[in-house]
Formats: structure tokens, C-alpha cells, sequence
């Protein structure tokens, strides 16, 4: 990937948005953008005040924020159910029959669900729920497919006041087990299997699995989405139900109850450097308010747009921009069950045209594989109907960032490249698509509110074009409140570094024009097709193995992926590396965390290389991989023979 600091620094191509969007934008030109801007970082009170009213308050707030750092509180005092901001408001302001949701499923059958029938829905499974036993605050996990079912059980839990910790569909049994014990699930919601890539994904099976272990789950409710055309699931009797017969016995009326503004919301686990997933909490009314007002200025959502963000709702971003960003904004959503490349890499153009996709929002991944896969596909679809093109996930390369303007945008669309993670719950540096003077490769400027600056070690905030640490000065409405049982965590992962300030965790620069660069994580987190891997998660799926002494895992670039999994391996006793258990160890990563996890090369070794205290030199890994040689002393280490025996091993590949 070129997105190196080079390429940065040359980078001077500018794109501005066109008169014609700017016109029609709610934010129409920089001054504006400033204005705004200094009002929510000063007075950040009445800013978020303004926006706040937009949502559906039961009870009105008495304090917009109380920061006792790194603690939060917004809008207390206040009462709201975000169901409500989500659905029930839009019968009201003549949404009613307006399309939701339009789903596509993978095999192609198509299903639209007005608000009004999206109520409807939510309602009723809100009672299956109640019907159930579930009380405000108990946890309820959900795995699913890419079904409009996804959301409803989302949408029902915040509806009755119970946290919903999604789960993404791709993980594995194990890691089910994980985050059932982490956060004490009582209540599991599935499907009997999901359509990926033509085959079926047996999430059942897995719940069935992963319920062997963890015996807290009381209910298990399952959709049927799947049928006669998979393996018939198990049922196990007194435990599991069918969404379906549950539903048909209870009132699809449900008057939506109000909860204090800090009432959790959800819980959703995501990588960090240690081997366990950190479970990150999201409360109500500030989550809302972060998904709700950066869909508005940032897809600068209309009522006549159809919107469609690719990602899976077991991330954050199928958190706030499919379930409760777009929603609050009562925009039309497509929503797709599978995967880009099925039946080939065409599908995507295929359902923007369909639908008269205007608002698309991918992660520079995908866009790779696009390009891999040639422009005959796109240009075969009629794509005019896009007028905003949106990323996330990764830092995204010019090369890409190119392509996807031009054939994808026509040359026409404005591309919001948005810097964010499932910390912030919310966008947190972005263009403003009516304004923003965009470069390929750069996020830009913070959204209001977001006090955003990179600082050296000694805590000086860096000048322009000089690297350091992304910190976040400001609480915003959409942090993250804490690890879900896990404060010590809390506090020493993100306000360890600088007294007050939140760190994110990445590195990044400045430019001269105040544009933000990330360059990428700082910790031993990697970045693999945009989704968040922990090296220390692989390491220890590794070490679970029964063969395996020792692993070390390090990133390396890759063309599609944007980072590839790079394992060191040291075998038990007499074990012989063989290339057949170079695919089962493979396998073996793919079983106990997920397919996204598998390794893309491994190397066996006789020993680790490392300091005379012990510890695995892990910076010397990572630069073996990523240039195939060592610059630095290796004088220090316990065993410099190792990294000849290494470096030769790389050579051959
Ligand atoms: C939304 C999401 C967060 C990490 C983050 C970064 C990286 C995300 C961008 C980006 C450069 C971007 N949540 N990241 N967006 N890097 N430019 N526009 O991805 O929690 O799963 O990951 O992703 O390293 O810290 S996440």
C-alpha cells in the first residue's frame, strides 16, 4: 500500500465539492463549518443542546454534560427511549409509509419494510422479549445474518431497556463463549444459518456449541431465515423457540417506556492488545445524539436519498450507520445479506442500480478488491443515482481513493473519508461533503465537538507534518463510558498517556492546513479487511493448539486486506513442521476466533528470537517481515542465529 508518509507529503491533488452540492448542503462553506465548529469546542452546552432537541425526549435533560474525567454523563436528568428517536417518531412526522428498510438477501429476494411495519415489528418482538423474562439492563446477546431481523432485535432490546451485545456472524463458537461469560448473557438471539458467498453459515450450530460451555443463557430465540433449504437446526426443549411462534403469541402493540439518558445501551467487543476483547459500553441519550447528528451533517442525509452502508451489524458501524443513525434520520436504507463478490464482484453495482443508490458508504477493502476484479463491472451499471461516497475503516490508499472517485463517483461525488472507532461510537474526523476541501488519503477535520490533536511524548502538540499520538481533549456525546466490567482496563487503555485526554490509539500527523493523516495503530492491533484483530488474540488461538510451544503474530502490508496476518511458530518437543500442519494450524485459528483471523503465512522456528530477559523481540519480527531484513543490534538478543534461520525462510517466499 502507498499510503506512506511520502506519498502523503506529495499529495496535493485537492477536490473540491461542487457548487451545485455545496448549495444544497446543510453545511455550505468552510466559514460556516468554523462557526459551527468554535461554538460546539467552547460552548459545547448549547451546541449540543440544539441537536439534542431533534430527538424524541420523554423527559427533558437538566445538565448537558457532567465530566469528571474519564467519566461522562450527558444530557442527565433527561429521559428518552432511543427506540422512539429511531422509529416511533417518523409515524408521527408523516414517515409512516416511507421505506425503512430494503433489504436484499444473498440468493436475490427482496423485502421492504415501511416504518410503520418496522414498528410494527419492533413492537411485537419487543413483547416475545418481555414475554421471556428480559428486564432492563440484563445483557442479550444477538448473532445473526444481515436480515432485517438483525435490527429489530437490536431495536426491541433498546426498546424494553435491555443492552445487546452483537456478535458478528463470522466469528466462532469459541469466541461466543468469550463474550457470553465476559458480559453474562442471559438471552441469545439467532438464526437457523445465513447465506455467505452461495453457502450457509451455521449459526446455530455454533450457539449450540458455544451454549456447551456457557450455561447462563436461559432463551435462545431463533429466526428462521434459512428453512428447509439447510441441515434442520436442534431445538433444544424448555430453551430454544422459534422467532416465528413466539411472535404469532403476543400483541404487536408496545408503548415505548422511558430510560435515563445514561441507561446502557449496548455492549460490543472489539480488539485490543491483550489476548481478551474489550467490551465496550455505549449508554443512550449521547450515543444516539453522535450517531443521529454525523449521518445528518456528514451523509448530510435527505428524505429522498437512499443510503447504503456495506457493513456487517455485528461492528460498530452496522451499530450507528444501519441500525440507529440512519434511522433517527428516518432516511431509506438498503440493506444486503452477502458478500461483494457473489455471484461475482458486480453485486454491489447491481443493487446500486437497482435501488438508485445516493449515499454509498464502504471500507477501502472492499474497494481494493473492486479494483483487482477491473472496471468492466461497474461500468456495465448505471451508477449516476450516487452523489456521496463515503469510507471507513482503515486509512485509505490514494490509488484506491482515485478509483473509487472516478468510476464509482462518476468524478461527481464528494468522498467523506471518516477517521472514527467503536471507542467513539460516532464519527470523529471527517469531511463535511459541502465543504470540506478533500485529498486522497486524509480524514480531514474533526466533527463538532471533537477536540481532536496529536501530541509528542512529552505531551506537546506536534507541529504540522510531525508524527505522534491521535488524543481526543474533550469528552464527546458518543464515547464510550467504560469496559463493561473492566474499569482498571479503562482507565489505563485510553487515559494512561495524557492527564484528561482520551487516546486513541493511532498515530497520525497534520498537515499545513490542519488536516488530519492517520497512519495507523501504535499498539499490537491489526487492521485485516478493516476489522480489528489483536496480535495477542491470534498468538494465544495459536498456542491452544496442542503442537504448538510458542507464537508470535505481526502484520505485514497487503494489497487487498490492508494488513495480513504473519505468524512465528515454535513447535512442542519432537514435532515435525510439515506443510499439511501449516494448513491445520490455519485451520485452527479460523475455529477458535473466526475465518478473518487465519493466518496468511506461517513460519516454523526452533525458537523465538529474544532479549536476554525473556521477552520475544517482536519489533525485530515485524521489520523481518516487512523488508526481509534486520537493520538494528541484534547483539542483545538471547539467540542471533535465529534470525539468519529466519530471514532465510522469508527470502525463499
Ligand atoms: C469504525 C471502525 C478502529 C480503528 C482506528 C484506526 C482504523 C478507522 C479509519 C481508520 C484511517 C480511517 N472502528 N480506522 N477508520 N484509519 N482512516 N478513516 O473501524 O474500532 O473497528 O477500528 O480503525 O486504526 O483506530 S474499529
Amino acid at each position: 500500500m502507498s499510503n506512506s508518509i511520502e506519498s502523503h507529503l506529495q499529495e496535493d491533488r485537492v477536490f473540491k465539492p461542487s457548487r451545485e452540492f455545496s448549495k444544497n448542503a446543510r453545511i455550505k462553506n468552510m466559514a460556516q463549518y468554523t462557526r459551527m465548529y468554535q461554538e460546539s469546542i467552547e460552548k459545547p452546552g448549547i451546541f449540543w443542546a440544539r441537536e439534542a432537541k431533534e430527538l424524541a425526549w420523554q423527559k427533558k435533560w437538566t445538565k448537558v454534560l457532567d465530566w469528571k474525567a474519564p467519566y461522562a454523563k450527558w444530557f442527565l436528568g433527561g429521559k428518552l427511549n432511543v427506540c422512539e428517536s429511531c422509529v416511533d417518531q417518523h409515524l408521527k412526522n408523516g414517515r409512516a409509509n416511507k421505506a425503512a428498510l430494503i433489504w436484499e438477501g444473498e440468493p436475490g429476494e427482496t423485502r421492504t419494510l415501511t416504518y410503520r411495519q418496522l414498528h410494527r415489528e419492533v413492537c411485537q418482538f419487543a413483547n416475545v422479549l418481555l414475554a421471556k423474562g428480559i428486564k432492563p439492563k440484563d445483557r442479550v446477546m444477538i448473532y445473526m445474518p444481515m436480515t432485517p431481523e438483525a435490527v429489530i432485535a437490536m431495536l426491541a432490546c433498546a426498546r424494553i431497556g435491555a443492552v445487546h451485545s452483537v456478535i458478528f456472524g463470522g466469528f466462532s463458537a469459541e469466541s461466543i463463549v468469550d463474550r457470553l461469560e465476559d458480559c453474562q448473557a442471559k438471552a441469545m438471539i439467532t438464526s437457523d444459518g445465513g447465506y455467505r458467498r452461495g453457502g450457509v453459515v451455521p449459526l446455530k450450530e455454533n450457539v449450540d456449541e458455544a451454549l456447551k460451555k456457557y450455561k447462563g443463557v436461559e432463551t435462545v430465540i431463533v429466526h428462521q431465515r434459512i428453512g428447509n433449504e439447510g441441515a434442520p437446526v436442534k431445538m433444544k426443549r424448555g430453551r430454544d423457540v422459534w422467532w416465528h411462534e413466539e411472535a404469532a403469541q403476543v400483541s404487536a402493540k408496545h408503548e415505548a417506556q422511558a430510560f435515563d439518558s445514561e441507561h446502557p445501551l449496548f455492549i460490543l467487543y472489539t480488539s485490543g492488545s491483550t489476548g481478551k476483547p474489550k467490551g465496550i459500553l455505549h449508554t443512550s441519550a449521547g450515543y444516539l445524539l453522535g450517531a443521529y447528528t454525523t449521518c445528518k451533517y456528514i451523509f448530510d442525509m435527505r428524505d429522498d436519498d437512499v443510503y447504503w452502508c456495506t457493513a456487517d451489524v455485528g461492528w460498530i458501524t452496522g451499530h450507528s450507520y444501519i441500525a440507529y443513525g440512519p434511522l433517527a434520520n428516518g432516511v431509506t436504507q438498503v440493506m444486503y445479506e452477502g458478500a461483494p463478490n457473489h455471484p461475482d464482484f458486480g453485486r454491489f453495482w447491481d443493487i446500486v442500480e437497482k435501488y438508485s443508490v445516493s449515499i454509498f458508504y464502504t471500507a477501502p477493502t472492499a474497494i481494493r478488491a473492486f479494483i483487482k476484479a477491473g472496471n468492466e463491472l461497474p461500468q456495465a451499471r448505471d451508477l449516476s443515482s450516487l452523489r456521496l461516497l463515503g469510507t471507513v475503516g482503515e486509512p485509505i490508499n490514494p490509488e484506491a481513493w482515485m478509483w473509487y472517485h472516478t468510476i464509482i463517483g462518476g468524478g461527481r461525488c464528494p468522498i467523506v473519508d471518516t477517521w472514527w472507532q467503536t471507542e467513539t461510537g460516532a464519527i470523529m474526523i471527517s469531511p463535511l461533503p459541502g465543504c470540506t476541501p478533500t485529498k486522497p488519503g486524509t480524514a480531514t477535520l474533526p466533527f463538532f465537538g471533537v477536540d481532536a490533536a496529536i501530541l509528542d511524548e512529552t505531551g506537546e502538540e506536534c507541529g504540522p507534518n510531525e508524527g505522534g499520538k491521535l488524543v481526543i481533549r474533550k469528552p464527546w456525546p458518543s464515547m464510550l463510558r467504560t469496559i463493561y466490567g473492566d474499569k482498571k482496563r479503562y482507565r489505563d487503555t485510553y487515559w494512561k498517556d495524557y492527564q484528561g485526554m482520551y487516546t486513541a490509539g493511532d498515530g497520525a500527523r497534520t498537515d499545513r492546513k490542519g488536516n488530519f493523516w492517520i497512519v495507523g495503530r501504535l499498539d499490537d492491533v491489526l487492521n485485516v479487511s478493516g476489522h480489528r484483530l489483536g496480535t495477542a488474540e491470534v498468538e494465544s488461538a495459536l498456542v491452544s493448539h496442542e503442537v504448538v510451544a510458542e507464537a508470535a503474530v505481526v502484520g505485514r502490508p497487503h494489497e487487498i486486506k490492508g494488513q495480513g496476518v504473519v505468524a512465528f511458530v515454535t513447535l512442542k518437543g519432537s514435532t515435525a513442521p510439515t506443510d499439511a500442519l501449516n494448513g491445520e494450524l490455519r485451520n485452527h485459528v479460523g475455529k477458535v476466533i473466526g475465518a478473518i483471523a487465519k493466518p496468511d503465512e506461517i513460519y516454523f522456528t526452533p525458537a523465538m528470537p529474544k532479549t536476554r530477559s525473556g521477552k520475544i523481540m517482536r519489533r525485530l519480527l515485524k521489520e523481518l517481515v516487512a523488508t526481509g531484513e534486520i537493520s538494528g543490534n541484534t547483539t542483545t538478543l538471547e539467540n542471533p542465529g535465529i534470525v539468519e534461520d529466519l530471514r532465510a525462510q522469508l527470502k525463499k517466499k
